[in-house]
């Protein structure tokens, strides 16, 4: 079969640069009115390079939190050459199955209709979420498979089942998340995708449910290698993800599972 286009973007990465604060893109942001339809509005953060187009991410919070709870992911995603979209919800009580129809009216609208649609390439669209955010983010990943990549973080919801996911999917679980266990949520919800997805269960060491609230290194140099490999198709980050990265001591990662090689 011929071999599907590659979109890098970027110089050539290193363990330095995927753990870096700020990647090698200038980047820009702008609001999105909460009058939008079909979600509540948000922040874009983009690169300011528009000379090519970038994959396009939409990230979700969670119960009764709104798009600043992500805010940081926003930038630090950007600056390595992607479009984010970190969205409000119609309401901050809605769940995982509103969340997931929400997520792709922001997707659609960042790629069709906002300020930025001429440097977003929509055949390349991401979803990522917290909470019941991630809930709705294996929502839309079941409703959509042509979503290149899908990052549910410490993810809440009812239903355990999502066998019929064909997005390739990171799971990131904390260890010590008392409000979406890992045991009854993030594990789960991995065992149940398919063995034959690119997927891959990365559990944060002695983490809480809202480590991806606050900048964390961890979370943004898998969801950047994630996001490289199956939004860009850049297998540069392979590298990163295969063989799994280390869990022995020392490290932050208290447990990873994946279908390597990718
Ligand atoms: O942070 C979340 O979205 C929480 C999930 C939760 O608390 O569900 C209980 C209703
Ligand atoms: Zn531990």
């Amino acid at each position: 079969p011929a071999q599907a286009e590659s979109f890098e973007r970027g110089p050539d990465p290193t363990e330095d640069s995927i753990e870096a604060s700020t990647g090698p893109f200038d980047t820009a942001d702008e609001d999105v009115s909460s009058l939008v339809s079909g979600f509540g509005g948000g922040t874009i953060y983009y690169p300011t390079d528009d000379s090519q187009t970038y994959g396009g991410v939409v990230v979700a919070p969670g119960y009764t939190a709104s798009s600043t709870s992500m805010s940081w992911i926003g930038d630090r995603l950007a600056s390595q050459g992607f479009v984010v979209f970190t969205i409000d919800t119609n309401s901050r009580y809605d769940q995982p199955s509103s969340r997931g129809r929400q997520i792709g009216a922001a997707l659609d609208y960042l790629a069709d209709r906002s300020d930025v649609s001429d440097i977003v390439d929509g055949d390349r669209m991401a979803a990522m979420g917290h909470s019941m955010g991630g809930g709705g983010t294996l929502e839309i990943s079941e409703d959509r498979p042509e979503l290149q990549a899908a990052i549910p973080l410490t993810p809440w919801n009812l239903d355990k089942t999502w066998g019929g996911v064909q997005v390739p999917t990171m799971i990131i679980g904390a260890e010590n998340d008392s409000i979406a266990s890992v045991s009854s949520h993030s594990i789960p919800f991995y065992e149940s995708l398919s063995g034959s997805l690119d997927k891959a269960y990365l559990e944060l060491d002695g983490a809480s449910h809202f480590a991806p609230n606050m900048d964390n290194t961890t979370i943004a140099k898998y969801s950047i290698s994630w996001l490289k490999r199956f939004v860009d198709n850049d297998t540069r980050y392979e590298q990163f993800l295969c063989p799994a990265p280390s869990t022995g001591w020392g490290s932050d990662i208290s447990e990873y599972r994946d279908t390597c090689p990718h």
